[in-house]
């Protein structure tokens, strides 16, 4: 694990970057915020809006909150999204009923000026769970094909035991380098 630690931070580390990490409630957001920052030290910062909270990890802040269900707070999270460079998205692969708002939040949040930039990352968590929808069928919902003016990457995955998780991380950092670098 302190490897992957070390390769997240490799992408995370030294400069200042903020990671948005967005889902509906229950989707499995701070259980995978937790898997990134097991065994490090945590800085939090008190919470900014009732239901956005801010951890800061070396130099990156993650801001994390709940899409859906919150209408009257939403028009205040715009002011969150400047010099977001990265996006994640965790979505509760058995919540089939609810799969619609989120969609209707991501390309809402896609189409935002501040998050033109910005990498998407989707997490298909709760992969251990039998009734989970695959990457396939939620890809197909959400009209992932029709991103194409940010990059996206979609991965299952169980925040619980990790699985899916650092792999993917690792690998989506090696891409982000490259586009830095070319
Ligand atoms: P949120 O921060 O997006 O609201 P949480 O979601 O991280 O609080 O997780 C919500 C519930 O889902 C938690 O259960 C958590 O343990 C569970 N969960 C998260 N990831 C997975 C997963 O990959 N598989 C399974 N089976 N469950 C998961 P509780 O019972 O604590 O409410
Ligand atoms: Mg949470």
């Amino acid at each position: 694990m302190g490897q992957l630690v070390a390769k997240l931070m490799g992408i995370f580390g030294n400069q200042e970057h903020k990671v948005i990490i967005v889902g509906l409630d229950n989707a499995g957001k701070t259980t995978i915020l937790y898997q990134f920052l097991m065994n490090e030290v945590i800085h939090t910062s008190p919470t900014i809006g009732s239901n956005v909270e801010e951890i800061v990890l070396q130099k990156t802040h993650f801001l994390m909150w709940d899409i859906g269900g919150q209408e009257a707070l939403r028009s205040t999270w715009n002011s969150y999204y400047s010099n977001t460079e990265f996006i994640i998205l965790v979505i509760d692969s058995t919540d089939r009923d609810r799969l619609l708002t989120t969609r209707e939040e991501l390309h809402k949040m896609l189409a935002h000026e501040a998050l033109r930039d910005a990498s998407v990352l989707i997490f298909a968590n709760k992969q251990d769970m039998k009734n989970s929808m695959t990457t396939v069928e939620i890809s197909q919902f959400l009209t992932l094909s029709a991103i194409k003016d940010h990059p996206w990457h979609i991965q299952g995955c169980c925040a619980l035991t990790g699985e899916g998780i650092w792999l993917t991380v690792s690998s989506w950092a090696k891409s982000v380098e490259h586009s830095l670098n070319s």
